[in-house]
């Protein structure tokens, strides 16, 4: 199977292709971690580039965002396959004013398919709304990811507000997304930062055992 076909797919927006392309592979037995990793993620980074040197335009970005749903979609299920017991709870959002989730639904993907009960609130999540998730669910972590510059500072209030709340066992924190640090993970307070899906997961393990 030659998936730089679902390269030019989600780089181009083509969410029946990339489909059709992702049914073959998985049939052939490919890992859907090198599927997603590999090609899925780079034709992401490079309509990004893209739109960046002014080359693609915002319904680009969308075209591609709605074809690597879908496929994602179409790959969730392996990824969670086999799992039984909860490794614990996270809280998972991107924070308040920003609307992508492409790859913070990866990361919750990627931690279901650990073992971890995820409850996925979405994207423009305000502080009192991690919290009261916490408190429903009694998480374990909040996981936080943002994608905009302007977006990634609200990370600090989050963590303010649940240093400030009421709860009794505070959960721990972390966060990522492409314009985050390790250094800016420790100065807004948060317990663990992870510049990818698969360091999510390990960081989470971390975070739980610690
Ligand atoms: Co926008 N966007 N976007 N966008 N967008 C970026 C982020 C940008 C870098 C593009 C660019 O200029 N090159 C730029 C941000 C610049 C900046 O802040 N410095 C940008 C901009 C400017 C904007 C708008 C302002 C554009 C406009 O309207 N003029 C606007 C803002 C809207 C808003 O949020 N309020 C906007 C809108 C959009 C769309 C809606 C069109 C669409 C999002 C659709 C969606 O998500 N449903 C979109 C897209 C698709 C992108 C790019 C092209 C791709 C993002 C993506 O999905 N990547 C992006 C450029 C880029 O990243 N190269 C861009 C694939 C995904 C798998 O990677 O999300 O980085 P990523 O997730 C990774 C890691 O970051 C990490 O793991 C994931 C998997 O490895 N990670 C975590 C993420 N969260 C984590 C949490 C963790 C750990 C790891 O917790 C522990």
């Amino acid at each position: 199977m030659n998936l730089t076909q679902l390269y030019d797919a989600i780089l181009n927006g083509k969410l029946e292709e990339g489909i059709a392309v992702t049914k073959t592979a998985i049939d052939e037995g490919t890992d859907p971690q090198v599927i997603i990793n590999d090609y899925m993620v780079k034709a992401m980074e490079e309509i990004g580039a893209r739109f960046e040197s002014g080359k693609a335009f915002v319904p680009n970005l969308l075209m591609s965002a709605r074809a690597m749903k879908g496929v994602l979609n179409l790959l969730k299920p392996l990824l969670t396959a086999g799992t039984t017991t909860s490794a614990g709870t996270i809280v998972i959002g991107t924070v308040k004013g920003d609307l992508h989730d492409i790859g913070k639904n990866l990361v919750a993907s990627m931690l279901e398919g650990c073992g971890f009960e995820v409850i996925n609130l979405g994207v423009d999540v305000s502080s009192d709304q991690f919290v009261e998730a916490v408190r429903k669910h009694h998480a374990d972590i909040v996981c936080m990811s943002a994608l905009l510059t302007t977006t990634m500072n609200y990370m600090r209030e989050v963590t303010a507000a649940i240093q400030a709340s009421d709860l009794v066992l505070k959960p721990r924190v972390m966060v990522g997304g492409a314009p985050l640090t390790e250094a800016f993970a420790a100065e807004i307070g948060a317990d663990g930062y992870s510049s990818n899906a698969n360091g999510a997961v390990i960081l989470a393990r971390r975070l739980i055992r610690a």
